[in-house]
């Protein structure tokens, strides 16, 4: 609503407005407040009108309220009603006929690629957003409005982009009964109770929220998937989701159950290679496209803690998987499937971290055309600091989609601000040798026949989506990085900053610096080295390095770290476990020596002396003990920072941030010194000067207990 101009002056001079100063954060990146006078001006006078075609479709539709909604906003004002003569230009060579004169080039940009350039037509100045289809051109008003609110004028633009990963896919880990596993942003958005007799507005944001960012998938119900997602009640409530979120250019996929055909379908067995199985899975599939005619496919987790799958039946992984690809074939869908498996072997036999190549490299080549087999991004579990999986860049006949977790399981969950994008970046980055030097996991990804990339979600219900203002920046960033794996974090970060504050760019240089380090923060403080996995029982928050009393091997922290009277660390190398001789050689040989093993990574792959010569020429408990207390040090300098930006950002959220830096220190203290008194047990060691002694005795650590902790 508009309040009459009047009444906004005397609101003003009353103080009852203050528009800038109160922000929930809700929406997001796409705040669209009104610019600056002197940017706003210039703006105007290249936006006088938005043109398109004549009937535009209902993602051209989109497209179109989202240019109008934001530059109207950015502006302050309603398109045309400013000064000037210039005009928005958006459309296909065929919806209108003038884009086929421009030259523009289009030739390689697919269907989700856009050009956006800047030219005069009739002497008037024209910015253009310009794309083969309508999916194009909905990322190309998202990209205009993100040039806008980071302060870029529009006189010289030219911009060509096409996305380097086909599917750009959320797994959302949302319960039937709403709760969100290792979500800790409240429940699931999907309110299944109501569906699909009521489609709550929440839904359009949300789509439009991954459209801004090129996401265009979702996987809507946790991977620890219940068969009665697949019943028809189910498939018309996700056939209601798919409805709304299609103009946005998201396709729904469902996680499947392996059992299902015994559970819902009344079969008495699951096994893959059994016809009646495999007809069941055709049916459902069918059945499932009818409603849903661009249904994107199946994601599975199989055989894998407790799920059931294709083992159960002595069928392969391979099997499992192509009976629910020949399902969705004839409609263009596709599977996922994950590699996330162990336990199956013995952990004390076969180190955790190997085994989901074990099971999986040996059947390179066996999975239908229409299989990514999704992998996690470290060979353990989303750790602050992990190696890559060996297994990318190891499956050269099988296209692998990397997952990620954008939800901070493992890295302090909501209220730690750790800036994710450094963490994919990092990722994205690894060279993994399998084709020679430079082969990146970017680039094992990019050169795929069907290539993607999934992240585990971070949002829920709670009105700022997922849970701070920080962690909304990892959303972002796992959508411009899906968009184009080689991207820059840091950049990706100031982008994010300038939307969901302002372009100054003081601010935006103080607030990426902050995020930059946060992500060192934790490692710091959490598990530093190359540590992993010493976290609490089950729900994963704080430390528990102590834990060594449960059933199997690899639930123990003490498996992760095996610290003893002589050093720490897991030895990975030939002497130990091997997991190095997973990796193409180059790095192979590398880790196979602590000397050139990477220091942050030293005590993922060697067993290491306490007395042990670091770089630096300290020993390595007085190196460990020293990243334990950067990290601290690390929290209080971004809460230094954060308090210098206040100036810069409203209340509401300039409060949150600080009372979550606040919580973020105090857990930081606790994990230094609950790691620290821990493993002084085993070092004998003091602590160097600058470590101050543990604000409690060891078994007051020990005796903390957390029954309620969010998202188990
Ligand atoms: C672990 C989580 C667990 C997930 C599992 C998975 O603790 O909740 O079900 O990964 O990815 O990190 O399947």
């Amino acid at each position: 609503m508009r309040l009459p101009r009047l009444l906004l002056i005397i609101c003003a001079a009353i103080g009852l407005t203050s528009p800038a100063w109160a922000d929930d954060g809700y929406d997001l990146w796409l705040r669209y407040r009104p610019l600056p006078t002197a940017v706003r001006a210039q703006l105007d006078s290249r936006a006088t009108a938005i043109v398109a075609g004549d009937r535009p479709s209902p993602m051209l539709a989109a497209a179109l309220g989202e240019l109008h909604r934001g530059l109207e906003g950015l502006l302050g004002h309603p398109i045309g009603s400013g000064e000037g003569s210039g005009a928005i230009l958006i459309g296909t060579p065929r919806s209108l006929p003038v884009l086929a004169t421009l030259n523009l080039p289009l030739g390689k940009l697919g269907g989700e690629g856009y050009v956006i350039r800047s030219l005069a037509l009739g002497g008037k100045p024209i910015t253009v957003i310009a794309a083969n289809d309508d999916r194009g051109l909905l990322y190309g008003s998202f990209a205009l409005l993100r040039l806008v609110q980071t302060g870029t004028p529009l006189d010289q633009v030219d911009i060509v982009s096409a996305p380097k990963l086909t599917l750009r896919v959320l797994n959302h880990w949302d319960n039937l009964n709403g709760h969100i596993e290792r979500g800790y942003a409240g429940d699931s958005l999907w309110d299944w109770w109501k569906l699909p007799d009521y489609e709550d507005p929440r839904y359009t944001d949300y789509a439009r929220a991954n459209a801004s960012i090129g996401i265009n998938g979702t996987v809507l119900n946790n991977v620890n998937a219940v068969a009665a997602s697949l019943t028809p009640d189910y498939i018309a409530k996700a056939k209601a989701l798919a409805d709304v979120f299609r103009p946005w250019g998201i396709k729904v996929y469902l996680s499947a159950r392996f059992t299902a055909p015994i559970e819902i379908g009344g079969l008495t067995t699951a096994d893959p290679l059994d016809p009646a199985v495999a007809a069941w899975w055709k049916a459902k599939a069918d059945e499932i496209y009818r409603s849903i005619p661009d249904f994107g496919g199946f994601l599975v987790k199989a055989n894998s803690e407790g799920q059931p799958g294709p083992q159960d039946y002595n069928r392969t992984h391979a099997d499992g998987a192509n009976v629910l690809a020949d399902a969705v074939r004839p409609h263009g869908g596709i599977v996922m499937y994950r590699a996330f498996v162990y336990a199956a072997q013995d952990s004390h036999q076969v180190d955790r971290t190997k085994q989901a190549y074990d099971n999986f490299k040996p059947l390179d080549g066996k999975f239908a055309d229409n299989v990514l087999v999704q992998v996690k991004n470290g060979p353990l579990d989303f750790q602050p600091r992990e190696p890559v999986s060996a297994l990318i860049g190891a499956m050269p006949k099988t296209p692998l989609m990397l997952e990620v977790q954008i939800t901070k399981e493992y890295l302090g969950q909501a209220t730690h601000a750790v800036y994710m994008g450094a963490l994919f970046e990092e990722v994205l980055k690894w060279d993994t040798f399998t084709k020679g030097r430079g082969t990146t996991v970017a680039k094992v990804l990019e050169s795929q026949k069907i290539s993607g990339i999934a992240g585990v979600a971070n949002s829920g219900n709670d009105r700022d989506w997922s849970g701070s203002t920080f962690n909304q920046a990892d959303w972002y960033a796992f959508g411009r990085l899906a968009w184009d794996p080689q991207a820059s974090s840091e950049r990706i970060a100031a982008e994010w900053a300038a939307m969901t504050f302002t372009p100054d760019p003081a601010f935006v240089r103080a607030v990426v610096a902050m995020m930059m380090t946060s992500r060192e923060a934790v490692v710091n403080y959490m598990t530093p080295l190359g540590l992993a996995h010493i976290m609490g029982t089950g729900h994963h928050h704080g430390p528990a390095p102590w834990v060594h009393e449960l059933a199997r091997a690899e639930w123990n922290p003490v498996y992760y770290h095996q610290a003893d009277a002589i050093g720490i660390g897991v030895d990975r190398t030939a002497s130990g476990t091997n997991a190095i001789s997973q990796y193409a050689p180059p790095i192979a040989k590398l880790l196979a020596n602590p000397k050139t093993t990477p220091e942050n990574l030293l005590l993922w792959f060697h067993h290491v002396p306490w007395d042990y010569r670091m770089k630096s020429g300290r020993i390595l408990w007085d190196e460990l003990a020293l990243h334990y207390q950067t990290g601290v040090d690390q929290v209080v300098a971004m809460q230094r920072q954060w308090q210098a930006l206040k100036p810069y950002v409203d209340e509401e959220r300039f409060a949150k941030t600080e009372a979550f830096l606040t919580i973020q220190l105090h857990e930081a203290e606790w994990w230094r010194d609950a790691c620290l008194a821990y493993f002084q047990t085993f070092s004998k060691r003091p602590l160097p000067a600058g470590v101050p002694a543990p604000a409690h005795p060891l078994s007051y650590y020990q005796a903390l207990d957390f029954p309620f902790a969010p998202g188990h």
